[in-house]
């Protein structure tokens, strides 16, 4: 697949920003002209029964809905005759790099905000029912046919008891069906339904994850309390005998309350949290390592070049730099050429001619654990699936 480029139609990327994004809906008809699906059915299908990929089956028979999570052999997958299913194929990017690819041409919106691409394929009236999510999504439709219906949610309240969530109430504003090569862009919080109209319809979800801020004060707080290190031990203050043994001494309660008032937390301590947080691979990620030793790998460094696996997810600040969860070692967190590979996801040999003895050491090193890759495979990546199969 050749990674085209969007086609914004009358819009434009820096419009797009100033007008559209996270406030209103926008169909932007033949964003992808000609798009051919990065995968086929059969493909998508075989990669819902990889143990590695996260895949849900949701199936309607009237108003019930049943949802199974994966992996799904594929006799577990119903008939592509059947009605009303879909099959949702979750982080499709980190398993083929043409996804990867398709991704990149959406890096106008920081990566910090990037969450995956959900491939779904639904049968003649598929879809997971009106909802809503915390996400900036496009849905780019890649084969068949969908009627999307969307509009604000005014009433958040839920459908009872359903294995999804469904809202009860929703009052679609526009009725639009996607062709091939049409592109939906939804803000948060916007509701909408979807549905196959025919069968063999392949919808492309790129969402960009609006993290809550308790998700992320949960975060600040763990690494803050594992700095302390344990911190003193409670001490019992005088202890007298008395008749009642269940009670919660007050002198703990104070100790508690102590250890939070202590924290001081500064804006590093932030920048570090959010960095090694946004940055760490989903769980179901595993990197391949390279069994070349390091003088050859940093040779295969200046000759080839190298790039950044497409599992791998790299972020930068003033102060540091994070790859897959870690910060780079200090000597490296002003270097320039990191943030270039963070930017450019890849680095010419040229560039790593230019590069520092650590910094070589490092591109080597990563080379090692499977997060950057060199030689023939630095080279532009071609549209194969995986081969694994669990
Ligand atoms: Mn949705």
């Amino acid at each position: 697949m050749s990674t085209a480029t969007i086609h914004w139609g009358h819009f434009s990327v820096p419009r797009f920003l100033r007008e559209v994004w996270q406030r209103k809906p926008l169909l932007l008809r033949q964003a992808f002209p000609g798009f051919t699906p990065l995968l086929s059915r059969a493909q998508l299908f075989a990669l819902a029964g990889d143990e590695d990929v996260e895949s849900r089956l949701l199936q309607r028979n009237g108003r019930r809905w049943q949802l199974d999570q994966g992996p799904f052999a594929r006799k577990q997958i119903p008939s592509v005759e059947q009605r009303n299913w879909t099959l949702l194929v979750q982080g499709v990017n980190l398993h083929v790099d043409a996804a990867s690819e398709l991704l990149s041409l959406f890096r106008f919106i920081p990566d910090a905000r990037l969450d995956d691409l959900m491939i779904s394929w639904a049968s003649d009236g598929g879809g997971v029912g009106p909802h809503q999510d915390a996400y900036d999504v496009f849905l780019l439709q890649a084969a068949g046919r969908r009627r999307w219906r969307i509009g604000p949610v005014t009433d958040p309240a839920l459908q009872p008891g359903k294995p999804v969530k469904l809202l009860a109430h929703f009052t679609p504003e526009e009725d639009l069906i996607l062709e091939p090569g049409d592109m939906l862009y939804l803000p948060p919080g916007w509701g909408h339904d979807g549905i196959a109209v025919g069968s063999d319809c392949m919808t492309y979800s790129i969402g960009f994850r609006a993290p809550p801020q308790g998700e992320l004060l949960k975060e600040v707080l763990w690494q803050l309390a594992e700095s302390q290190h344990g911190g003193p031990i409670y001490t019992d203050p005088p202890l007298r005998e008395g008749g009642a043994p269940a009670l919660l001494p007050p002198a703990m309660v104070k100790f508690a309350a102590q250890a939070f008032a202590r924290l001081k937390p500064d804006s590093a301590l932030f920048e570090t949290v959010l960095g090694t947080y946004l940055t760490t691979p989903k769980p179901q990620v595993w990197f391949e390592g390279a069994q070349e030793r390091p003088a050859s790998l940093r040779r295969a460094c200046q000759q080839t070049g190298c790039r950044l696996d497409r599992r791998s997810k790299m972020l930068y600040t003033g102060q540091a730099v994070f790859l897959n969860g870690e910060a780079v070692p200090a000597e490296l967190a002003a270097s320039r050429l990191l943030r270039t590979l963070a930017d450019q996801h890849r680095l010419s040999a040229m560039q790593v001619r230019d590069a520092t003895v650590d910094e070589l050491a490092a591109l080597a090193q990563w080379c090692a654990q499977g997060w950057l890759l060199t030689g023939e495979a630095a080279a532009v990546p071609v549209a194969t699936s995986k081969t694994r199969r669990g």
